[in-house]
């Protein structure tokens, strides 16, 4: 056996890992600021993600439509305002849930026997009139859609190979009343526009401040907020 090879192989792979390592810039979910790298346009991450791991069975009651289709809900509070706003969802989930993460029940029970179940995600971005926390559970109706996305390429793709995951980004606009990012809940509606909602998902939002929270309804958004 020639190890000299061996030893090159070896080597080769402690390169290539920690060229890997260098590469990983962190969540892909990025701002819509960018900074040149090396003569390479990058986008530039949040200052702070909050990810939320949901799953969605067939038994699952939706919580609404959109454009004629089931739709469901994750209610985000942000705490203060912000200057950006970003939303991504991607399914199956592939990560793992941290202390910080919050996670919807349905996850905890059936991800594990099903890592591989995923749809199309599709996510619309709908302001709501609730700004005082302690009024959360009282509800609220959307003020404004703000932005929506079908599928992003800049997220993983999908078991199949396929770029359909979703993406979106909304900046403030101060000036006007209805495009201002002030504090208070943000709605993310989410469907499928090819086949059914059923399977994992990951879904993170990314800001400037810190303290973001995500629940599937408005009652255990309030109970995050003014009880945790
Ligand atoms: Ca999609």
């Amino acid at each position: 056996m020639d190890f000299s090879i061996v030893k090159k192989a070896a080597f080769g792979l402690a390169v290539a890992a920690s060229l890997t390592a260098c590469m990983s810039t962190g969540p892909a979910l990025k701002s819509s600021n960018s900074e040149s790298v090396a003569g390479v346009e990058a986008r530039l991450p949040y200052a702070n993600y909050t990810n939320y791991y949901g799953y969605v069975d067939q038994g699952t009651a939706p919580q609404g439509k959109y454009k004629g289709k089931d739709a469901y809900y994750l209610y985000a509070w942000v705490p203060a305002a912000v200057d950006e706003i970003g939303v991504s969802m991607v399914s199956p989930a592939e990560g793992t849930p941290s202390d910080s993460d919050f996670v919807n029940e349905l996850f905890t029970e059936l991800h594990e026997s099903n890592p591989n179940k995923f749809f199309d995600t599709y996510i619309v971005l709908d302001r709501l009139d609730i700004i005082d926390n302690a009024k959360i559970k009282d509800g609220g109706k959307s003020l404004q859609t703000l932005t929506y996305n079908d599928d992003s390429s800049e997220l993983p793709a999908n078991p199949g190979g396929q770029s359909y995951n979703s993406l979106l980004r909304q900046v403030s606009d101060i000036s006007n009343p209805t495009k201002a990012l002030v504090r208070g809940v943000y709605r993310i509606s989410f469907t499928s526009f090819r086949g059914d909602v059923e399977g994992s998902f990951e879904a993170t939002v990314g800001t400037n401040v810190p303290g973001v929270k995500i629940a599937s309804s408005l009652e255990e958004l309030h109970n995050l907020v003014n009880e945790g």
